[in-house]
């Protein structure tokens, strides 16, 4: 899954691809280097951003998703909003992808459901605004599985096919550190619970303090591609359905150095 960002605040390509041509140029480039999906997101989640208003998110991802559709990619739309949600699966999206796992919103199991959409269910425990407060676990692996059984539960519930859903634990969305590596060591733990697993590191900060200079500070954003590389193997390794990352050219041929040495097994 590539990363479509059209928003002027997400950490990484942030601002990037706020123009209509440069968004949808990126969509195509990312499909093109191997990405099975475009997920545009209108809406940054990083830690301690602002919310936009629902209107405002929609009309940045709106005409990118209708144009990527029309070329034929496979498009998620990255929203915890039904609105948004509507309006994107109207211009051709074809999976929700939902950080908040059904939680912000409690009409989007509706739209999911009534359109037979594929939809992933996030761990989240609130919005960005104060998410890092919310990282506190008796243990966090039985803590994000259970969260994200009610999650899956819920779904199941509002009559979403079970066929429809994708779980990920949600690395750095109310998770320290430690929290980040404990759920990626044991991601096969999520796998097992039968439902195909999203993985999604790819430039997050836990990856830039584990790269910190001896000063303390954190490596930038722009130089986590390798080790983000090296958590994309080891999520395959351990069962993931899919990655979620930025660099979908060096993630194709990793998976495809994984995969030869799977089949040479
Ligand atoms: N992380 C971000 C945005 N969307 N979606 C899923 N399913 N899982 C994630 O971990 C996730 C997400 C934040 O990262 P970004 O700013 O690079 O998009």
């Amino acid at each position: 899954m590539g990363i479509l960002n059209v928003t002027p605040d997400s950490f990484s390509d942030g601002g990037r691809y706020l123009d209509f041509a440069d968004a949808v140029g990126h969509g195509e480039q990312m499909a093109a280097e191997g990405a099975d999906m475009i997920d545009v997101g209108g809406e940054s989640t990083r830690p301690g951003a602002d919310r936009v208003d629902a209107a405002t998110e929609a009309s940045r991802v709106v005409d990118v998703v209708s144009a990527l559709a029309e070329r034929g990619l496979t498009v998620s739309i990255d929203t915890t909003r039904a609105a948004v949600a509507s309006a994107a699966i109207e211009a051709g999206a074809s999976v929700v992808n939902d950080v908040s796992g059904g939680l912000a919103d409690p009409d989007m199991a509706g739209v999911v459901a009534d359109a037979g959409v594929r939809w992933i269910l996030m761990h989240w425990r609130g919005h960005s605004r104060d998410m890092q407060r919310l990282a506190q676990y008796e243990n966090v692996v039985a803590d994000v599985k259970a969260e994200l059984e009610d999650r899956v539960e819920a779904a199941l519930e509002s009559g979403v096919d079970a066929s429809r859903l994708v779980i990920d634990p949600g690395l750095g969305f109310a998770k320290s550190p430690e929290h980040n590596w404990r759920l990626s060591a044991r991601l096969h733990e999520f796998v097992a619970l039968g439902y195909p697993v999203l993985f999604a590191s790819s430039r997050k900060s836990y990856l830039g303090r584990l790269l910190a200079d001896e000063s303390g500070k954190l490596r930038p954003v722009g130089q986590r591609e390798a080790a983000t590389l090296a958590t994309s193997v080891l999520a395959f390794e351990a069962g993931a359905w899919g990655v979620r990352v930025h660099d979908v050219a060096g993630t194709a041929d990793a998976r495809a150095v994984w995969l030869e040495t799977k089949h040479a097994a």
